[in-house]
């Protein structure tokens, strides 16, 4: 839960339903006697709930049908004595992708769009010594470091800190990231385009936040590099926001005008918000929504007539990374950031921490490194000895002390950063709640790390190890949004202009367009725009004689069981 409330300007999908209605999703088996047709019940229904809401489906073959209901319909519908059986519509999961040692994983999307059967031509190197692809992704960074990434990682910029190095602190650009061009070698995953060259521009603070005066700065950067070393470049943003600004809208047209392809996530907010995000809404920029493993539409992909195509962005595997706390006699403790929140709802205490109304992002946790303190449960002034002045406070969750209490009694005794280990079984996944009104009456908290109940008794066992708190746990993790959509049209365009690399961004833009593969209603329509992106049909249509023989397009199936969306 904790990444998807504080994803405000990343398009992960939320894990809450947001419908507002109290319904359920059910099945009704009605007497055949009595010749049922769902629609004559219908005045038994209450009319404020829209038909997309309701989604009634008649069942023929059992004389019934599916439907969202609330619980004075369902009783309703019982007391009629026109019913069988009112039974739960049960979840039924995709069976998705999973990485096993020693095997590369292909996931689904990679397949959806048609990525191998280009890849006998070009995983993303140009044909011919064409002008090089290049992807520019604009995010929270990526982990260059990690193995599937750092070999076609060529640099980029970190507007955030306004320093050259825009590693990932988040997880979610080099979750990007390793959608497009996650390495070709035999292990983890593999990317749309594994050969092109990426940069990171990275724009998104720690917790998933920034501003478009930086996402502006990022596409003149892509610009200025064009100018100073050519080559066919493509941006990816996933991200974005539901407001426009005319100097965004401009500042996108003139990376169009300088002939670079730029497409980006249509939003996550379906259906609170109408039409598309920004900078997806921009005419300049081809817009991407979600559809899952079976081709339907993400229920929460933003959707409107200037749509233009859609991608797999349900439960997608690729690279991720994780805080981590590592120690000098060589262990790697996996850890979780805490981001602020809001204070629990006192009528339903186990209900999600609310967002704050205002954005603000804990210190980084990033480059802190010490000997650690023992400071208990972190409750009082005197839990933290003087000697914790200047080092890293090791505390234990508990004693009824909140997180964000814990993590500003250690900033007021000096510690330069705050481990807090779980006092139950699994990873601690803690938020710091808080009830203040804007970010400068939130208390000054030290950086502030969870881990397990087990690694933090292995540290208290170890009193004088020095432990270093970073980024850079490497794992592979399925996630949802159409940020994940994104990547995949980004990596497809890629084939697709090195397949034919004196194309311009448009001629690239367009065939992606025309070779989509039609879904929902007949012709481009506001919900899945063109249709699903199809690497393969388009790079063909721009070079056929490429693909004159011995290819043909393949779709896979998709393999593997359902992992869930996060281990946390
Ligand atoms: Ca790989």
């Amino acid at each position: 839960m904790k990444r998807a409330a504080f994803a405000a300007l990343l398009f992960i999908a939320p894990l809450i339903a947001f419908a507002s209605a109290p319904t359920q999703a059910v099945i009704v088996m009605t007497k055949p006697s009595t010749h049922f047709a769902a629609k004559s019940l219908s005045a038994m229904f209450d009319p404020n709930i829209s038909a997309d809401e309701r989604d009634l489906r008649e069942l023929p073959g059992i004389h019934g049908f599916a439907a969202n209901l609330t619980n004075d319909e369902i009783a309703a519908l019982k007391a009629s004595g026109t019913t069988i059986s009112i039974e739960p519509d049960l979840e039924r999961h995709a069976f998705a992708d999973s990485v096993t040692p020693g095997q590369q994983t292909t996931a689904y999307g990679v397949n959806a769009v048609n990525a191998p059967a280009v890849w006998p031509v070009t995983r993303g190197k140009s044909l011919a010594n064409g002008p090089a692809i290049h992807v520019a992704i604009i995010d929270t960074g990526i982990d260059y470091n990690y193995s599937e990434l750092s070999g076609v990682f060529k640099g980029g910029f970190n507007f955030v800190a306004r320093s050259g190095d825009p590693l990932d602190d988040n997880g979610h650009g080099t979750h990007v990231a390793g959608i497009i061009a996650a390495a070709n070698d035999g292990a983890g995953v593999v990317g749309v385009a594994s050969d092109v060259d990426i940069y990171s521009l990275k724009v998104l603070d720690t917790c998933g936040s920034g501003k478009t005066t930086d996402i502006m700065q990022a596409v003149q950067w892509v610009i200025d590099k064009k100018k100073e070393i050519g080559g066919n470049w493509i941006i990816n943003l996933s991200l974005g926001a539901q407001d426009r600004t005319d100097a965004e809208e401009a500042q996108f047209a003139s990376a169009a005008s300088a002939g670079i392809l730029v497409i980006a996530a249509s939003g996550n907010d379906y259906p609170n918000s109408t039409g598309l995000a920004y900078p997806a809404g921009y005419s300049t920029v081809v817009s991407v929504g979600a559809v899952d493993s079976t081709n339907k539409v993400a229920g929460f992909s933003q959707r409107g007539p200037d749509l233009k195509l859609v991608a797999p962005g349900s439960s997608v595997l690729s690279t991720f990374v994780t805080p981590l706390v590592s120690t000098n006699d060589g262990r790697k403790i996996a850890a979780l950031r805490a981001d602020y929140a809001g204070v629990p709802d006192p009528t339903d205490p186990n209900a999600p921490l609310p967002s704050l109304p205002f954005s603000a992002c804990p210190p980084n946790t990033t480059g802190i490194s010490s000997t650690f303190v023992s400071c208990g449960f972190g409750g009082t002034a005197a839990d933290f000895p003087a000697s914790v002045k200047g080092k890293i406070a090791l505390v234990s969750r508990g004693a009824g002390v909140t997180f964000i209490d814990k993590a500003a009694n250690a900033a007021k005794a000096g510690a330069i950063g705050i481990v807090v280990f779980n006092n139950v079984d699994g990873p601690l996944n803690a938020a710091l709640s808080t009830s203040a009104k804007t970010a400068a009456a939130i208390p000054a908290t030290a950086p502030f790390l969870g881990i397990t109940q087990a690694d933090g008794q292995a540290l208290l066992a170890t009193p004088n190890a020095i432990i270093t708190m970073s980024n850079g746990f490497e794992e592979f993790d399925l996630l949802s949004g159409t940020s994940m959509a994104s990547p995949h049209a980004v990596g497809a365009a890629a084939l697709v202009w090195a397949s034919s690399p004196n194309s311009t961004a448009t001629n690239v833009a367009t065939a992606l367009e025309q070779t989509a593969k039609d879904l929902g209603d007949p012709g481009n329509d506001a919900t899945y725009g063109f249709g699903l992106v199809n690497a393969y049909d388009a790079a063909k249509m721009l070079n056929p004689a490429a693909f004159g023989s011995g290819v043909t397009p393949v779709v896979g199936p998709v393999h593997g069981r359902m992992a869930g969306r996060r281990g946390h």
